[in-house]
């Protein structure tokens, strides 16, 4: 039986860069997720009888609004639920089941690389039929609509048992619980070049996944234990826990450090990885060297022809402003187009369906490709593993070769985390104030080239995102970027990245933070970080 409940509007839900997060107690006031799922809906057209893929990453609370999702797809109107056994899916297994499946889209249930847990974070995310994220004028749809809504439509049904595969019906909608690995696994499989890496793994190479008690355990146990025959306990934490066992499922090197520690240690394993709550992240780590994200994304791209699934070579990179110009050089090398987006994947999704763009990545550990429509942290380490097979090189020559030929790109980022907004705001108020001044400035040997607000015009939908980040670049390409989080849950997050281009193969073992220091305190005397904040250092070095 579908019934109408009556509700009333909640002034706080926003999407984000990556959907609705919330604290849990937020999203369990009355009718809180109701009203947000039925506004995803309002702002729908055409999904009668089609189907809608649901899945998270485990995290508290993840069981209850899944319950809440499906029996409100079937009041709608839906005519199929697709979902994970146990409620599971990692995001970019979410993303390929859309896809194969020619879902409507799906909603994905995450906070990504927040903790979970009673008190903690959560989060809803809608993906569209292209299998990623909503783009900025569906997600503007949806809040503009939670500001209204007035009532939902739910189906008054038992709950649905999530644990067993196989399809059950509700008010005349079809559920079908499907494993949540084994699509994902194959498409990997048809990626990768799976014999070459057994062998190498055959041969005593150590790779060693940590799954940060999160979403992506049991897809690593099945596709880097069972497939690629690494030996049991090569896959750690791979039980995805509810409160990722008390931790940030957030793989950089200050929630990841044991993992860190392990691979500068002078009996490392060959390669390291690991992965962040819904598993689109990925860190990198080969034996005594860690790979930044951004030099991860452009290190791929100049290897990609490598895999099989991309012999062919690459129509394009794209990656996000912030992100370091590693990947341009080798964009340039490669006589392919570079595309330089906002921060957050669901800017991607045309290039990919256009074809213009092959390899996509951000700098906050987030590399994908065309194989689905969001970053993917396990195809990330199987391309490393597959390059690897093929190169027979370590991790640190793969790096070393590629700084010689590229040259490298310093970069760093700090994150102030939880400061006071007003305090954030007008950091970037003052920021903005000073655009018009700063080019022709200098700071010591630092002379500003250029100063502005990054915005991005679609070459696709020619859609315009304003104000995605002040940037400021000084002659000889260094720069610094400043920008608030659009992902955190409390306070403001103030995000500083900082890059420097070395070409120089004489000055390419210096240590990050050393190689960036003038422009670490060009970046506060600018900015008045310290002086604003109240913070003498930044929460997280990344
Ligand atoms: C952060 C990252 C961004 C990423 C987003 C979602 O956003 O900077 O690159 O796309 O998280 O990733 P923000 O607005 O906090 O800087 V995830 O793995 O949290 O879905
Ligand atoms: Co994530």
């Amino acid at each position: 039986m579908i019934r109408t409940v009556t509700t009333t509007p909640y002034g706080d839900q926003k999407p984000g860069t990556s959907g609705l997060r919330k604290k849990v107690p937020v999203f369990q006031q009355k009718n809180y997720a109701e009203n947000f799922i039925q506004s995803i809906f309002d702002a729908l057209e055409g999904f009668a009888g089609q189907t809608l893929v649901i899945g998270g990453d485990g995290r508290f609370y993840n069981r209850e609004v899944i319950q809440i999702a499906i029996k409100m797809a079937a009041a709608n109107g839906f005519g199929r639920v697709l979902v994970g056994r146990g409620g599971i899916l990692s995001t970019p297994a979410a993303s390929n089941v859309i896809r194969k499946y020619e879902a409507f889209g799906g909603i994905v249930l995450s906070a990504s690389h927040n903790p979970g847990g009673p008190t903690e974070d959560f989060g809803i995310k809608y993906n569209i039929g292209n299998g990623g994220p909503a783009p900025e004028k569906v997600t503007d749809a949806i809040y503009a609509r939670s500001q209204v809504i007035d009532t939902y439509k739910i189906s008054d049904v038992a709950d649905v048992n999530l644990d067993a595969e196989g399809t059950q019906d509700i008010d005349g909608m079809t559920v079908t619980v499907i494993d949540p690995v084994s699509d994902y696994a194959t498409l990997m499989e048809s990626l990768f070049d799976f014999d070459a890496i057994r062998k190498l793994i055959a041969g005593g190479f150590r790779v060693v996944f940590d799954a940060m008690s999160a979403v992506t355990g049991p897809y690593a146990k099945e596709i880097i234990e069972k497939r690629l025959g690494a030996p049991k306990g090569s896959v750690m934490n791979f039980i995805p826990l509810p409160d990722f066992g008390g931790h940030h499922p957030d793989p950089n090197l200050v929630h990841a450090r044991a993992l860190y520690e392990t691979m500068m240690a002078p009996d490392a394993p060959d390669f390291g990885a690991a992965s962040d709550g819904d598993g689109d992240r990925n860190l990198v780590i080969g034996r005594g060297i860690f790979i930044t994200p951004s030099d991860s994304l452009a290190m791929l791209a100049a290897n990609a022809h490598l895999a099989p699934g991309y012999a062919k070579g690459l129509a394009g990179i794209a990656r996000s402003m912030p992100t370091s110009g590693a990947a341009d050089r080798v964009a340039e090398k490669l006589g392919i187009g570079l595309y330089e987006t906002p921060t957050g994947w669901k800017f991607f999704g045309n290039l990919l369906d256009e074809g213009m763009a092959t390899i996509c990545g951000e700098e906050s550990a987030g590399t994908g490709s065309n194989h689905v429509r969001e970053k993917d942290g396990l195809w990330a380490v199987l391309l490393w593993l597959n390059i690897l097979a093929v190169r027979k090189e370590s991790a640190l020559d793969i790096a070393a070769k590629h700084w010689a030929t590229y040259g490298r790109n310093y970069y760093s980022r700090h994150d102030y985390e939880e400061v006071d907004s007003d305090a954030a705001n007008g950091l970037v108020a003052a920021l903005r104030d000073q655009l018009s001044t700063l080019p022709g400035k200098s700071f010591g040997a630092l002379k500003v080239a250029t100063a502005d607000d990054f915005s991005y015009h679609d070459p696709v939908d020619h859609s315009v995102s304003k104000n995605q980040g002040i940037r400021i670049l000084f002659e000889g390409g260094s720069r610094v970027v400043f920008r608030l989080s659009g992902t955190g849950t409390s306070g403001a997050t103030l995000r500083v990245y900082i890059e420097r281009f070395e070409p120089d193969p004489t000055r390419h073992d210096i240590d990050t933070q050393e190689a960036l220091a003038d422009l670490i305190l060009v970046a506060d005397e600018i900015a008045g970080i310290k002086t604003r904040t109240g913070r003498t250092e930044p929460s997280v070095i990344t």
